[in-house]
This record gives structure tokens, C-alpha cells and sequence, in this order.
């Protein structure tokens, strides 16, 4: 044989264990990306564990990249088997090397196939778990509470400086509001939650229950504001019941009750609602209350009691 016809017959072998191995690794890098970019459940922090757990169907897909790692292996493994197959042909064999690619063709577009409803699942998954709000699992963090119209938002918009981050929250139309407090060169981070902590707990089904005792994990307080000119349209009594409700349903959690547009409630009206909230921080319009010192206050002995005590850690991701 001519040296130019071997060099045919070797070129040949490489365009088709070339062919191979590009379908291959594309398919087999894609299920592999599925994998790895899953969170690890036993690692990820218990507020987006609990998150995780009431958005998407965990068990099914864990079963999805339990069938995708174990295909992926195949498709491996009937990758190495066809190369090999191809590199002992002898030289007078080399018409062989199609007949292989194509089989092999065949076998991976059957197992792609059979992979359908799996990676569906995952994709689905996968989507849900982008639309998670991204909030730092290792800042001190306040949440905010109180019934709609109180004044929360404009509280947040007081306490911190920029402008919110708005992150999408499952269970809630609405978006959580992020801002950031900083006092003594220290960083706390403050989260108002529309349409989550602002009516009582037994209107809500089960999933969103869960959704809203994931910040549990998260908050080291929460700031009540209460409107005690009832201008929100709520009146005194059900804020307080709602405020007893928080402080059971977040046992061990510091709360604030904080009484806000005291720059335009009457006399009558700020002593009910002192009555009612004795400990209550004086907020309004143009009122120093010093609330950014005290939630800052509360934060930072509650995380340093955390940490010292050793609790299980809430924080870190
Ligand atoms: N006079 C006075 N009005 C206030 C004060 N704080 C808030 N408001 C007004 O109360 C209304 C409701 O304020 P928001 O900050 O939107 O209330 P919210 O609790 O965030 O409302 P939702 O997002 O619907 O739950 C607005 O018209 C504010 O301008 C205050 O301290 N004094
Ligand atoms: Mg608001």
C-alpha cells in the first residue's frame, strides 16, 4: 500500500472518531452542565433550602439528574466503545468505520430520546430555581412587616440610601423590596416583603406558609410598622393581632414594633396605639427616631449571640 493511500485510511478513521466525539460531548457536556449547576440540597442554606422545597417538585427532579448522570454514563461509555471500535479496524476494514458512526448515531439519539421527560423536569426546574430572589444569606438581616398602606416601603426608602433591589419572590405577585443599612461601617441588610407579612397567616395556604417561614432562616428581626392613624384601612386591633401572630409564628426572632406616621396622627391616636405597643419606636415624617440605630442595634447582638452560641449557622450559603 502507498504511503498516501494509509495516510486516506488514517484520515479517515480520525473524521469519524471525530464525528463521534463531537455529538458525543455535546450531549454529554449539556447533561453534565445539568448536574453540576443543581445546588448540592445538603449544602445550600436553609432559607433557599426551604425555598427550593415549595417551589419545585424535589423529589421528581432529583429523580431527573439521578437518570440523566446514569445516561450520561452510558453515552460515555458507548463513546469510548465505538472509538475503539473504529481505531482497531485494519486498514482493509476502514468501509467499517461508517456503519459504526451511524449505529452509534442511532444508539445516542435513542438515549437523548428516552432522556425526554427527565430533562423536561429538570428544565423546568432549573427555571424556577433562576426566578429565586437572590437576597445575601450572610448579611444581619431585617424583614419588614405590617399590613399594607402602613408605611413599610417608605421606611426601607427612609433607612437606606440607594435605590431598593427588587428580587421576585415565589408565593407573591408582588416583589421584595432590598435595601442596605449601614451604621458604625457595618452592613445590615433590610427586606420589605409585600403581600407576605401583611394579612394573617390563616389566609395563607400551605406552600406559601412555607414560603414565608423560610425567613425564619434569613431574618435575624423583624420591624413591625404600625399605622395609627388607620389611614391604611386597617384598624389598631387587627394590626395587633396580626403583630401577635409574626411574633408567634417567629418564635426567637427579635421584633420591632415601630409606630410610623406619628407627624400625622392625633394625640388620641398615638396613645392608643403606645397602649398597644408599649415599646414601640416613634417613627414619622420628619422624625429623628433613631429606628436605623436600633434595628442596627438589635441586629448585630442577635448575630453575634448566634454565632457565639454556636446555633445552627442560618448564615453562609
Ligand atoms: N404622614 C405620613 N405619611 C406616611 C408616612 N409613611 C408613609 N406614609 C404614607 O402612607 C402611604 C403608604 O405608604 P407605603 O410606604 O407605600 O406603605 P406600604 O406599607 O409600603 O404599603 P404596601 O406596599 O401597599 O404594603 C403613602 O401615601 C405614604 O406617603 C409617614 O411617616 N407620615
Ligand atoms: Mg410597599
Amino acid at each position: 500500500m502507498l504511503k498516501s493511500e494509509r495516510n486516506v485510511i488514517k484520515d479517515a478513521k480520525g473524521k469519524n472518531i471525530k464525528r463521534i466525539e463531537t455529538s458525543s460531548n455535546y450531549v454529554s457536556e449539556f447533561l453534565l452542565r445539568a448536574c453540576i449547576e443543581f445546588p448540592n440540597m445538603k449544602e445550600v442554606n436553609p432559607f433557599y433550602r426551604e425555598l427550593i422545597e415549595s417551589t419545585i417538585d424535589i423529589n421528581q427532579t432529583l429523580k431527573a439528574l439521578g437518570h440523566i448522570s446514569a445516561e450520561r454514563r452510558i453515552i460515555l461509555k458507548l463513546k469510548g466503545n465505538a472509538i475503539g471500535r473504529i481505531k482497531g479496524l485494519e486498514k482493509t476494514e476502514s468501509t467499517k468505520a461508517g456503519p459504526i458512526v451511524r449505529e452509534f448515531y442511532g444508539r445516542l439519539s435513542g438515549l437523548v430520546k428516552k432522556l425526554d421527560r427527565s430533562i423536561e423536569n429538570y428544565n423546568r426546574a432549573a427555571k424556577k430555581l433562576k426566578e429565586l430572589p437572590k437576597v445575601k444569606t450572610d448579611l444581619p438581616t431585617a424583614i419588614i412587616a405590617g399590613y399594607p398602606n402602613t408605611g413599610k416601603s417608605t421606611i426601607l426608602g427612609r433607612l437606606t440610601k440607594s435605590q431598593p433591589k427588587v428580587a421576585a419572590y415565589p408565593f407573591t405577585t408582588q416583589k421584595l423590596e432590598i435595601g442596605y443599612l449601614i451604621h458604625n461601617y457595618l452592613k445590615f441588610q433590610l427586606i420589605d416583603t409585600p403581600g407576605l407579612l401583611d394579612r394573617p397567616l390563616e389566609e395563607r395556604n400551605k406552600i406559601e406558609r412555607k414560603g414565608i417561614a423560610a425567613f425564619k432562616y434569613l431574618a435575624e428581626a423583624i420591624v413591625f410598622v404600625v399605622d395609627p392613624t388607620m389611614q391604611c384601612g386597617f384598624p389598631l386591633e387587627k394590626q395587633e393581632s396580626l403583630f401577635r401572630e409574626i411574633k408567634k409564628e417567629f418564635e426567637g426572632i427579635a421584633v420591632i414594633p415601630v409606630i410610623n406616621k406619628a407627624d400625622t396622627a392625633s394625640k388620641k391616636e398615638m396613645e392608643k396605639a403606645k397602649k398597644a405597643f408599649p415599646n414601640a419606636i416613634i417613627e414619622g415624617k420628619r422624625i429623628k427616631s433613631g429606628l436605623g440605630e436600633k434595628i442596627s442595634e438589635v441586629l448585630e447582638k442577635e448575630f453575634e449571640e448566634k454565632a457565639s452560641k454556636g446555633k445552627e449557622t442560618r448564615k453562609g450559603s
